[in-house]
């Protein structure tokens, strides 16, 4: 007789998004399905904009609505398709008591009176790259809520990054991967529209520890400190023996940008600078999810002003953040050039 041993991550290959995290559920006794259920409306939120991302320039939904949201900025048709489309997915099976979404000037109240979830996401990110079919991507993250706590609140949402129990993103690029994490490392899964199904396609992703590539809106140069611009020169000079001049990759789409570094190592920096005093992401639903997945990955995320991001008591629902994250090295490195 033979028994068989612990799968490899390599034996992990090709499962669905739905077995793993069911795998999950039943690896930790006391999780109910519940979790599972509202995991399951993300994801079904997530197939249903992938679709209308790949179709959308011949569905009528490029372009903008006339209207600006909460941020004062312009919204894109498809910024309100995603949108819609995330919130019709997590009212269903009442397991999500409320929503901050980025397109949503108040925290959303599903009148659920048991519903245990509560979720943060801007539902598609990137929105000036949506026009010329470059990534874009969606960011979400999970907070538990305690039913007897009384009716979700505004402030029901204000809480630091590192009470998140699920976070993720999923981008739309030359092809759909959802990056998801759930406490226990960072998995990435790729969509296979033939089957209509997402496949585990990197398990236990890890950050290298050191990466070749820095990632910032460099267009920003006149505006940023004395120590961003120092940390820039020093990835820009020539030294083999530390791998220098490093390359710059800007896509201006977060999770792309992410997406990279996370695989491939390096830095993403969108920093608080003259015109912006806390840079340009929210922390709630881009900051957070995003800070969440790099440090299951084994990565580092910091607000570049002495604080780790997940550790920030937010106090408003659509509050910005500085974002530093990507490679330990690499995110110490920026931390010892911007120090005084
Ligand atoms: P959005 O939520 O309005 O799409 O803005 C967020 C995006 C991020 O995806 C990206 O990292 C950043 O804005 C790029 O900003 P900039 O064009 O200033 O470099
Ligand atoms: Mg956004």
């Amino acid at each position: 007789m033979t028994t068989e041993g612990p799968r490899t991550d390599a034996e992990l290959v090709g499962m669905t998004l739905a077995a793993h995290v069911l795998e999950g559920m039943l690896e930790a006794p006391a999780a109910t399905g519940a979790f599972t259920a509202l995991l399951d409306q993300i994801v079904l939120a997530a197939k249903l904009i992938t679709g209308r991302v790949r179709r959308a320039g011949l569905a009528d939904a490029l372009g903008l609505t006339g209207d600006t949201n909460v941020q004062g900025e312009r919204v894109q048709k498809m910024d309100v398709l995603a949108n819609d489309t995330l919130v019709a997915a997590l009212r269903h099976r009442g397991t999500c008591a409320g929503l901050v979404s980025e397109e949503l000037e108040e925290a959303l109240v599903f009148e659920r009176a048991d519903a245990g979830y509560l979720v943060v996401a801007d539902p598609l990110d990137g929105s000036s790259n949506i026009d010329v079919a470059v990534s874009i991507g969606t960011i979400f993250g999970v907070l538990r809520h305690d039913p007897a706590a009384g009716p979700v609140r505004a402030e029901s949402f204000l809480r630091p990054g590192r009470e998140l129990c699920a976070a993720g993103y999923v981008l739309y690029g030359s092809s759909t991967v959802l990056v998801l994490t759930t406490g226990q490392g960072a998995h990435a899964f790729t969509w296979d529209p033939s089957a209509g199904e997402f496949f585990l396609s990197h398990p236990n992703l890890r950050c290298p520890p050191r990466g070749s590539t820095y990632s910032i809106n460099e267009g920003n140069t006149a505006h940023f400190d004395p120590g961003i611009r120092r940390y820039l020169d020093h990835v820009k000079a020539k030294d083999a023996a530390t791998g220098r001049p490093y390359s710059h990759r800007y896509v201006g789409s977060l999770v792309a940008d992410v997406h990279r570094t996370l695989l491939k190592g390096g830095l993403f920096a969108y920093p608080h600078d003259a015109k912006s005093a806390n840079g340009k992401l929210r922390l709630l639903y881009e900051a957070n999810p995003i800070a969440a997945l790099v440090e299951a990955a084994g990565g580092r995320a910091i607000t570049g002003r002495g604080q780790r991001v997940l550790d920030v008591t937010p106090r408003s629902i659509h509050e910005r953040a500085p974002l530093v994250c990507g490679s330990a090295e690499d995110v110490a490195l920026y931390e010892q050039l911007t120090a005084g």
